[in-house]
C-alpha cells in the first residue's frame, strides 16, 4: 500500500475541519485534509445556514461576501405556540451560501499550503501503542487506498462521527450519545411566490405540536427566497420528520412555491454538551462529531468553527512542546469549554426544561413575560438564566392557578448555573476525568429528576 507522511491529518472539510485548515495553514506543517465529497460539494449539508457575525469577529475569519452571503441579518423574530406572541431578539447575522463559503475557507488554506484531497475517505484508524497515528483513507479518483501517517489527526466527520467511532471503545472520543440527545431536522430552500416583506429577519416558530422538541424556522435567503424546515427531537418514536413537514409547511411557508425548489434535505443536529474530552492520544475531535452545536437553537456553525480554532491553537502549541499525548492536547478543552463548552452543558439543561413544557405554558410564559426576550437572548448567548429572572417569574406565575412546570424555573436557573460552574472547574489534566464525568453525570440525572 502507498504510505504518505504528514504533520496533521484533518478529516472533514465542513465548517469545523476548514476553520483548523485555515488557522493552522502557513505555520510551517505538512498538513493534508481530506472529504468524501467532490470539491463543487463540500459545505454542502442539510443546515438552515444562519450564522452569528460575532463569530467570525471573535475568530478573525473573513465575512461572507459576494456569492457566499444571501442575507444580511438584523435579528430573530420568536412566534408563541398560540401565535399571540412575537419577540423580536436584535443581533447581527448572515443567512450563508455554506458551499461557497467553505470553499473559500479551504481555497485560502489550500493557497497557504494546505494539501486538500476530495472524494477521498478516512477508511479506519491506524493505532500504536495508545496513539492515534494517522489513518488508512480510500481517494476514489484513483480508485486506491494509502496509508497516512500523522502525527495528529484532527476528526471533523460531522454528526457521522465515521472515523472516531471506529476507535476502540476503551478511547475517551469514542463515547456516544443518547437519540433523545440529537433532533432530526428538514429543510427545504425555494423561491417565493411574492417577495418576502422583511428578509433581514430570521423567524422561528416554538410549537410542540407541529415540531415537538424543536422548532420551525423561516430563513430568508434575499427578496424572494427562503430556507424553511423544522426539527424534532430524536428517540421520542414520533412519526418521521417528512410526516411532519408535509402536514404542516404552509402554517409557515404559504408563499413558498415548492414547484420552484432549489434543494432539500434532512440531518441530525446534536443538542448536548460536547464531548467529555475532545482530544486523546494523537487525535482532536471538532464540530459535530465532538458535539459542539448550541443546545437549544441547533445552531453549530459558529461553535464547529471555535472548536476548528482551538484545535489549532492546541495543535501548534504541541508540536513547539513535541509532545502529542492526551495531556499535550488538553488545551483544546479548556480553550473550547471557556469559549462555548460550559454555554453549551448549561444550555443543555435549559433545553430539556423546554422541552417538557407544553403549548399552553410556552405561550403563557412568552405573553405574560415570564421570561423575557432580552433575557432569552442572555440565556442562548451565555447560559446565563438570572435567578432575579427566576424569581420575578415567580411572582407572575403567582397568579396563575394550575400546576405548571414553569413554577420549576427557578431550580432550573440554579442548576444550569451548577453546570456551569463544574465547568469553570473542568479538570487541568486527564487524570481527573474520570471523577469530574461522575458529577457532571450526577447533577444531569438530579435536574432530570427534579423536572419530571
Ligand atoms: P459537517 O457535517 O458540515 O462536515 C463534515 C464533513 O466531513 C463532510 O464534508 C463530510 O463529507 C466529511 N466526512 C465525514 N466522514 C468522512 C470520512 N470518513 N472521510 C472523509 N470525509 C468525511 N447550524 C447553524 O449554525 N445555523 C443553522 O441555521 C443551522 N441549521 C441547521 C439545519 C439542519 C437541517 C441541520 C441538520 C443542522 C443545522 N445546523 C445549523 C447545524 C450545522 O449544520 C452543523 O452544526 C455544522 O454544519 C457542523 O459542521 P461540521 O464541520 O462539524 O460538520
Ligand atoms: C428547544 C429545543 C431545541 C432544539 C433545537 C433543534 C432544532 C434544529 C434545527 C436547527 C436549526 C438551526 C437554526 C440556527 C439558528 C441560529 C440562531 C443564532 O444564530 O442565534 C444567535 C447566535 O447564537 P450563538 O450561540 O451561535 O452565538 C452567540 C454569540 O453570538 C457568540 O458568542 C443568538 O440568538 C439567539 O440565541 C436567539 C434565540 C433563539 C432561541 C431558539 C428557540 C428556542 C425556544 C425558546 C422558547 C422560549 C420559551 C420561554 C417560555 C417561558
Amino acid at each position: 500500500m502507498k504510505q504518505l507522511n504528514y504533520d496533521v491529518l484533518i478529516i472533514g472539510g465542513g465548517f469545523a475541519g476548514s476553520t483548523a485548515a485555515w488557522h493552522l495553514a502557513n505555520k510551517g506543517l505538512k498538513i493534508l485534509l481530506i472529504d468524501s465529497k467532490p470539491w463543487s460539494r463540500i459545505g454542502d449539508k442539510p443546515c438552515g445556514d444562519a450564522v452569528s457575525k460575532e463569530h467570525f469577529d471573535n475568530l478573525g475569519m473573513p465575512y461572507p461576501e459576494n456569492e457566499q452571503l444571501e442575507q444580511k441579518i438584523e435579528g430573530i423574530k420568536l412566534y408563541s405556540p398560540d401565535m399571540s406572541t412575537e419577540w423580536t431578539v436584535r443581533g447581527e447575522g448572515f443567512e450563508i451560501n455554506a458551499p461557497a463559503y467553505t470553499q473559500r475557507i479551504l481555497r485560502e488554506a489550500q493557497n497557504r499550503g494546505v494539501e486538500v484531497m476530495d472524494m477521498t475517505t478516512a477508511m479506519k484508524p491506524i493505532l500504536d501503542n495508545d496513539f492515534v497515528k494517522g489513518a488508512i483513507i480510500f481517494d476514489r479518483r484513483k480508485e486506491e487506498q494509502i496509508e497516512v501517517r500523522s502525527t495528529v489527526v484532527i476528526e471533523a466527520t460531522g454528526y457521522s462521527r465515521s472515523f472516531r467511532s471506529k476507535l476502540p471503545q476503551n478511547v475517551p472520543v469514542a463515547e456516544d450519545m443518547d437519540e433523545r440527545d440529537a433532533d432530526i431536522a428538514y429543510r427545504e430552500v425555494a423561491y417565493t411566490k411574492e417577495e418576502i416583506e422583511e428578509p433581514s429577519y430570521l423567524k422561528i416558530f416554538i410549537n410542540q405540536t407541529t415540531s415537538p422538541g424543536g422548532y420551525w424556522w423561516y430563513f430568508p435567503k434575499g427578496k424572494d427566497k427562503v430556507n424553511i424546515g423544522l426539527g424534532i427531537q430524536g428517540g421520542m418514536g414520533y412519526p418521521s420528520i417528512y410526516t411532519f413537514y408535509e402536514k404542516y409547511w404552509r402554517d409557515y411557508g404559504s408563499d413558498v412555491d415548492r414547484n420552484r425548489m432549489i434543494v432539500k434535505g434532512g440531518a441530525l443536529v446534536p443538542t448536548r454538551r460536547p464531548l467529555d474530552t475532545l482530544v486523546w492520544n494523537g487525535i482532536i475531535v471538532i464540530g459535530d462529531s465532538g458535539y459542539t452545536a448550541n443546545p437549544v437553537h441547533g445552531g453549530g456553525k459558529g461553535s464547529a468553527m471555535i472548536s476548528g480554532f482551538c484545535a489549532a491553537r492546541s495543535t501548534l502549541n504541541a508540536f513547539e512542546k513535541r509532545d502529542f499525548s492526551s495531556q499535550s492536547l488538553w488545551e483544546t478543552n479548556l480553550c473550547y469549554n471557556e469559549r462555548y463548552g460550559a454555554k453549551q452543558a448549561s444550555l443543555e439543561l435549559f433545553r430539556r426544561f423546554l422541552q417538557r413544557l407544553s403549548d399552553d405554558d410556552i405561550s403563557y410564559g412568552m405573553r405574560r413575560k415570564v421570561i423575557k426576550e432580552e433575557d432569552l437572548l442572555e440565556a442562548s448567548t451565555t447560559g446565563d438564566l438570572q435567578l432575579s429572572v427566576a424569581d420575578k417569574a415567580m411572582r407572575v406565575l403567582s397568579g396563575l392557578g394550575k400546576p405548571s412546570l414553569l413554577f420549576k424555573l427557578k431550580n432550573v436557573a440554579q442548576y444550569m448555573k451548577d453546570i456551569k460552574d463544574l465547568y469553570r472547574n473542568y479538570p487541568r489534566n486527564p487524570a481527573k476525568l474520570d471523577a469530574w464525568r461522575a458529577d457532571v453525570k450526577q447533577l444531569v440525572s438530579e435536574f432530570d429528576k427534579v423536572i419530571s
